[in-house]
């Protein structure tokens, strides 16, 4: 067998090819070439022979069998072991050393208008994946060249050593088995779009913005877990169901109650469990003339707590919607649903909302996504374990107050705070009583800021309970959204003395309110107690635990691991709270 050194070249892009092919020959390499590739390098008066010297078959199929070969691939494969070297002398097979290969280019041809689908399976290159995963595979012994960008490297090396270094060799390797694995997964979104469509594959409008086109959404495994009943979801949409659904399916699972979450940007702006309401809290959050189940008492309260932020939410609830669910989303401003079924006559009602634009998933309750998640930023792919922690009592076993009580009530509440938690955008303070979340601060760069926030929304939320709140006489027509913004003004004291914002204020009155006093507000504040919070870092500084005692919080569960930790502490036990050392920190950074 001779010594000399063997390049099979087969290339598409013929950028730089025949500085390469003037390069190996210099350095006294023998060349094979696939039909295209040889002829460009014989017509520029090089020497180079057609892989058919080796394979003794001529390229067929139109060019579908140039370089599939054994005479190629066990020449290529072949390592540097005795009965490696016994094959080839009994097949009669010389190794090959450097193989240049890139692709046919298939994501240039689908991207052009009005492609079919044979022109698509034409530019499926099969030879040049199969060249450049051997000779990957094989790079102890062999370089693989994928990219014209390299040829000059790979020139000097040759010529410096008459060999490519390991470490070179390794590089390109990787470049190969890249470049294969973007082409399949070119080939496999194409074909994907083109038979699967609906079942691993969804086009979407836009992404984020409308102007953020293409946009789809995909599985590479199974279906897609949820089916579109109604309506068309966006970028955003998606983004709020895949939060939220295994939000409620967590608290259902920790708690045995159904579950549900008002959604708003990637964030619950409520979530609660199914905790029966009492005729106060029917009032506040509007559903006084509903006959209501747990699933619907659920929904309430998740939107009822924050019903500004709600405006216009994705919903997701833990069970099969039921009428008097369908009857509360129905008359309220929002943008779609998630929930493992629906009864027909709720389906109906959810069908006809928005001129039957509402967007109605159905979630698979058994779906688990992998536990492996990636996403990209700006180009670079961020690859973590899912946040599979499982929220339950235990979790809030470690109490680092001098006050040990936690009743069941708080212990419920501390698991929907730290639930909510988790599917929050990172800082986040969470407060809750009855069964769900009354205030979230979340997305402030400072953790007191988001302490606060959520501070002031469970005032708010509390405010909203008083007694003048209660008895305020709206204008008829008044509509639900123009009078939740009412009630927001009359709480916050935020109603200007006079113009146009006063007069629009009072037209949604058939009774001039009578304001709140500032003695009444805050004798009305100090009434809220047995508040639960849960933040999902620690508290570096003690203000958050004062700012807490203002809204009536006696549980509190957040991680340590502050420097400050012992005033916290303390500052907590001032107060009298019981204090339960979280375990793990939970901040939810998912978004866009
Ligand atoms: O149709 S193929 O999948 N069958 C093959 O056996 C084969 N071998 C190499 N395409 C094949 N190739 C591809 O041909 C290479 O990946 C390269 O892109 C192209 C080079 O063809 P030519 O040398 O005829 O220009």
């Amino acid at each position: 067998m001779s010594e000399q050194k063997t390049a099979i070249l087969s290339v598409y892009d013929k950028t730089g090819l025949l500085d390469l092919a003037k390069g190996l020959i210099n350095n006294g390499v023998r060349l094979l070439g696939s039909g295209g590739t040889a002829k460009m390098i014989r017509e520029a008066g090089m020497t180079i022979e057609d892989v058919s010297a080796i394979t003794h078959a001529p390229e067929m199929l139109g060019g579908r069998v140039k370089t599939l070969h054994p005479a190629v691939h066990g020449g290529i494969l072949a390592r540097d072991i005795a009965s490696d070297r016994a094959d080839l002398a009994a097949n009669q097979i010389e190794k090959v050393d450097y193989v240049v290969c890139n692709l046919y280019p298939f994501v240039e041809t689908i991207s052009k208008i009005n492609v079919t689908i044979a022109e698509a399976v034409e530019e499926v290159d099969i030879g040049g994946v199969t060249l450049l995963r051997a000779a990957a595979k094989n790079h102890a012994r062999v370089t693989i060249l994928s990219d014209p960008a390299d040829y000059p490297r790979f020139l000097e090396e040759l010529s410096q050593n008459g060999t490519i270094p390991a470490e070179s060799r390794n590089r390109y390797a990787v470049k190969a088995f890249t470049q294969t694995a973007d082409y399949d997964e070119a080939i496999s979104d194409y074909f994907r779009k083109q038979y699967t469509a609906g079942e691993k594959q969804l086009t979407l409008r836009y992404g984020a913005n409308p102007h953020q086109k293409p946009a789809q959404a995909f599985v590479k495994e199974g279906e897609l877990p949820f089916k579109v009943l109604a309506g068309s979801p966006g970028y955003i949409n998606l983004l709020d169901a895949l939060n939220s659904w295994p939000l409620v399916k967590e608290l259902k699972q920790a708690l045995g109650l159904p579950a549900a979450a008002s959604f708003k940007h990637v964030s619950p702006a409520g979530a609660a469990v199914g905790i029966p309401l009492s005729d106060v809290e029917k009032k506040v959050y509007f559903v006084e003339d509903i006959e209501l189940t747990p699933l619907a008492s659920a929904y309430a309260r998740a939107r009822g707590a924050d019903r500004m932020s709600s405006f216009g939410d994705w919903i997701a609830l833990s069970d099969v919607v039921d009428v008097p669910t369908a009857k509360i989303i129905s008359r309220e401003v929002s943008d779609g649903v998630i929930a493992p079924g629906y009864e027909p006559a709720a389906l109906e009602i959810l069908k006809k909302k928005k001129g039957g634009k509402y967007t109605v998933l159905q979630m698979d309750p058994e779906y688990n996504p992998s536990s492996l998640e990636t996403r990209q930023v700006y180009g670079i792919s961020l690859q973590q374990r899912r946040n599979d922690y499982q929220v339950e009592s235990s979790t809030f076993q470690t109490l680092v107050s001098a006050k040990k009580e936690l009743p069941q009530e708080a212990i419920t509440d501390l698991i929907v705070a730290t639930i909510a938690l988790k599917y929050t955008q990172s800082n986040s303070v969470c407060y809750t009583k009855n069964g769900m979340v009354v205030g979230l601060g979340a997305g402030q760069q400072s953790r007191i800021h988001c302490t606060r926030l959520a501070g002031d929304k469970t005032d708010n939320w509390w405010l909203r309970h008083h007694p003048k709140v209660l008895n305020l006489q709206f204008a008829p027509g008044t509509k639900r959204a123009e009078k939740s913004n009412a009630i927001d003004l009359y709480v916050l004291d935020k109603v200007p003395e006079s113009g146009s914002e006063r007069e629009a204020w009072e037209s949604a009155f058939a009774t001039k309110p009578e304001p709140i006093t500032a003695e009444e507000r805050k004798a009305f504040l100090q009434e809220l107690d047995g508040v639960t919070c849960a933040s999902d870092a620690f508290f570096p500084f003690p203000d958050n635990v004062h700012r807490l005692s203002q809204s009536g919080v006696k549980y509190v569960a957040a991680p340590s691991g502050s420097v400050m930790d012992k005033v916290v502490f303390d500052t907590a036990n001032g107060y009298g709270m019981t204090y339960a050392d979280l375990p793990i920190r939970l901040m939810g950074v998912f978004h866009e």
